[in-house]
């Protein structure tokens, strides 16, 4: 018998003190005692022994009346739903919105009435195409789905980090996504675009034009879903209580800015941290740097939408900022994960059609078609009518219903009436006051299968994007363009995009051609409507013209060496942490290392287990001997060589200079290269970093 107390690495969490007892072939029989509680089968029964089967004779075969070894794999076997069948992987927080002023005048909506008004939420971020376990920067559109818990119940805003979509209607979904999906002879590509099948879909589909240009952009590898702006997409309506209608698009806007990874970077985390964007989030929230955005909205009536250059119903279109402005209503907070990723992100069930009154849809066919989607891949995942009852989806208003019975219902109600109309006086009834009234608007006209005429235009906001980027945010679509087409192994496939791209812009076509090697520019595609060059840029597309101008909530790899300069580290924390900014020691050995002054440095990382992709600026604290060590250190060169790639400032003292010059990278390379030896070099550096990247450098890195 032995007796063992023991407390998790970081002293919070302490495992009770535990009797142990061996049996007799060895095992080791954690016997409950004092305030541990018995554990049971699912049906309550004790146990005795959960680490031996029932067996005949200890060396003979296991008998079918072992209850408690049956009942424990049954479970095990049946722990899988079936993962989502798109937007499989993703992660989820709770939270909070909070309404600025009151929306009364626009919407009936109870969670718009009273200015600084709190409604619980749970956020779920996600990637679309990827398996349940695939990593987090595949280039990807990112879902950005929100359940608000309003005093009328759930409205659910089921967006994308990209406004708008591959397709016009919901008859084509299930196309768009087999063709990006794993192909299905070979099982392969997981979780990635760049391949024939999804190519060619493109290449046969104009209206997917628009979208591409946002996918093939740095909005498709977020750096965290922090940093990333949020759409609904669709038109919707608010209608207020005289039954007024306005149109909406609603938009969210991260507090942090926006900020995406480099390609060449993605890449590389996708292999040493395939948990990026998770991990992000639950550092962030479990620090209590809640993560924050900005609800906006534009708002227009039907002269707007008739006078607009494009027509509001169709998803492949945006309305720029600078045609009409956003009007922020509210913030969001993260401030909570949940207890049981299994039981809340898993279970989570989003449904566009949860809309509170006063919260009405448009007739844009693709929201038309999801409305009837989301109920049913519901039904499918959680297996049972009565997913409304897992908390995670159960409204936290009260509510009445005479729906009942079906697997796992865990409300069941009481009382003789489960009807109505009843005269036993017994159960809810109908509010045409308080209740969701569907917007009157006149709808008539013949049963056919067309798309409008003014859904034609496939190419003048795809152009409109692409002029909008800066130079490099353009460099970077056509090198992802280049490289997505360069998997694909007909040739055909990418000379029909070729095609396309000529008509969205000539000099992107010719540039994309170039790469890819088509030696003979192909006809530029066939358009239904001409490409419109009168639509001027729109700065509020770009990433990089909105900067957030500041380094909060990012993160300072720094890589240290024995009898690192203590005062400079702490220099260093202390400027990075006035930033709101987090710094992580790398060492050699992830013990850590003993700094100038005697006294531990703790490291977060060793050097494998660090490199500099997970981190968006590098310090370098080295000294001479420490250099010297690190010169025959792949991982040790990698970490300077991609940090310099990937366009981040890098501060350094001057003994890491060795280092660097193995690394292939010139201390004196540019104004991102910052040398600590100066005094005031810790606040230049954090200055520098405010602008996140260095991008001026990448036209002389070739990657
Ligand atoms: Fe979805 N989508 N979708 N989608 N979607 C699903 O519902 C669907 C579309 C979006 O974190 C599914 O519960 C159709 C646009 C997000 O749980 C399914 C069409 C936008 C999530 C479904 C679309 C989205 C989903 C799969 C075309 C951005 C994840 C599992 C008409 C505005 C929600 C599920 C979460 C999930 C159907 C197009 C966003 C099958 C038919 C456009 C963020 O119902």
């Amino acid at each position: 018998m032995a007796k063992t107390s023991m407390r998790s690495p970081d002293g919070r969490a302490t495992i009770h003190d535990q009797r142990l007892e061996r049996g007799q072939g060895g095992e080791l029989h954690q016997v409950a005692e004092g305030d541990v509680p018995v554990m049971t089968t699912a049906q309550g029964g004790p146990v005795a022994d959960d680490q031996n089967t029932l067996k005949v004779g200890a060396r003979g075969p296991t008998l079918i009346e072992d209850f408690h070894f049956r009942e424990k794999i049954f479970h095990f076997d049946h722990e899988r739903i079936p993962e989502r069948v798109v937007h499989a992987r993703g992660y989820g927080a709770h939270g909070f919105f909070e309404t600025y002023e009151s929306l009364a005048a626009y919407t009936r909506a109870d969670i718009f009435q009273r200015p600084g008004e709190r409604t619980p939420v749970f956020v779920r971020f996600s990637t679309v195409a990827g398996s349940k376990g695939s990593f987090d920067l595949a280039r990807d559109v990112r879902g950005f789905a929100v359940k608000f818990y309003t005093k009328e119940g759930n409205w659910d805003l089921v967006g994308n980090n990209i406004p708008v979509f591959f397709i016009q209607d919901a008859i084509k979904f299930p196309d768009v996504i087999h063709s990006v999906k794993p192909e299905p002879d070979r099982a392969f590509p997981q979780a990635q675009s760049a391949h024939d099948n999804f190519w060619d879909f493109i290449s046969l589909t104009p209206e997917s034009m628009h979208m591409i240009m946002w996918v093939m952009s740095d909005r498709a590898i977020p750096r965290s879903f922090r940093f990333m702006q949020g759409f609904g997409v669709h038109t919707f309506r608010l209608v207020n209580a005289k039954d007024e209608s306005t149109f909406v698009k609603f938009i969210w806007k991260p507090k942090l800015g926006m900020q995406s990874v480099a390609w060449n970077e993605a890449v590389k985390i996708n292999g040493a941290d395939p948990d990026y964007h998770r991990r992000d989030l639950w550092e962030a929230i479990q620090s209590g740097n809640f993560p924050e955005w900005e609800l906006n909205l534009q708002l227009f009536d039907q002269d707007f939408a008739d006078s607009f250059d494009f027509d509001v119903l169709d998803p492949t279109k945006i309305i720029p900022e600078e045609v009409l402005e956003p009007i922020p209503v509210g913030r969001l907070v993260l401030d909570r994960m949940p207890d049981n990723f299994f039981a809340e992100t898993e279970q989570v069930a989003f449904m566009t059609q949860n809309v509170p009154p006063g919260i009405d849809f448009s007739n844009d066919p693709l929201l038309q078609g999801r409305n009837f989607s989301y109920l049913d891949t519901q039904l499918k995942r959680l297996g049972s009518p009565n997913f409304t009852h897992i908390p995670i989806n159960a409204p936290k208003c009260p509510f009445h219903h005479f729906q009942q019975d079906g697997h796992m219902a865990m409300r069941n109600p009481v009382g003789r009436a489960n009807y109505q109309p009843n005269s036993w006086g017994e159960g809810p009834r109908e509010s045409p006051l308080h209740g969701f009234s569907t917007f009157a608007n006149p709808e008539e006209g013949p049963k056919v299968r067309l798309r409008a005429e003014s859904f034609a235009d496939h190419y003048s906001q795809a152009r409109q994007f692409f002029i909008s980027q800066t130079d490099v945010e353009q460099r970077h679509i056509i090198m992802a363009l280049t490289f997505e087409l360069s998997k694909c192994e007909n040739p055909a496939i990418r000379e029909r995009m070729v095609a396309h791209l000529l008509n969205i812009d000539e000099t992107l076509g010719k540039a994309v051609a170039d790469r890819l090697g088509i030696a003979e520019l192909p006809e530029p595609a066939d358009a239904a409507v001409q490409t419109r060059d009168d639509l001027p840029p729109s700065p509020a597309l770009s990433i990089l013209e909105n900067g957030p101008g500041s380094f909060e909530g990012r993160k300072v790899g720094v890589l240290v060496s024995e009898q690192a300069d203590a005062s400079l580290l702490k220099e260093l924390q202390a400027a990075i942490e006035a930033e709101g900014a987090v710094m992580e020691v790398i060492a050699a050995k992830v013990g850590g290392v003993e700094a100038s002054d005697g006294s531990w440095i703790a490291a977060r990382h060793m050097i494998d287990g660090g490199p500099s992709v997970l981190f968006d600026a590098v310090a370098l604290v080295l000294t001479g001997p420490g250099a010297e060590r690190l010169v025959n250190e792949a991982t040790a060169r990698d970490f300077v060589a991609d940090a310099f790639a990937h366009c981040k400032f890098i501060a350094f003292t001057t003994e890491a200079t060795p280092l660097m010059e193995m690394a292939g990278v010139d201390p004196e390379a540019d104004e991102g290269m910052i040398p600590l030896d100066d005094g005031g070099a810790v606040a230049e550096f954090m200055q520098a970093c405010r602008e996140l990247r260095l991008w001026s450098r990448e036209g002389s890195v070739k990657l």
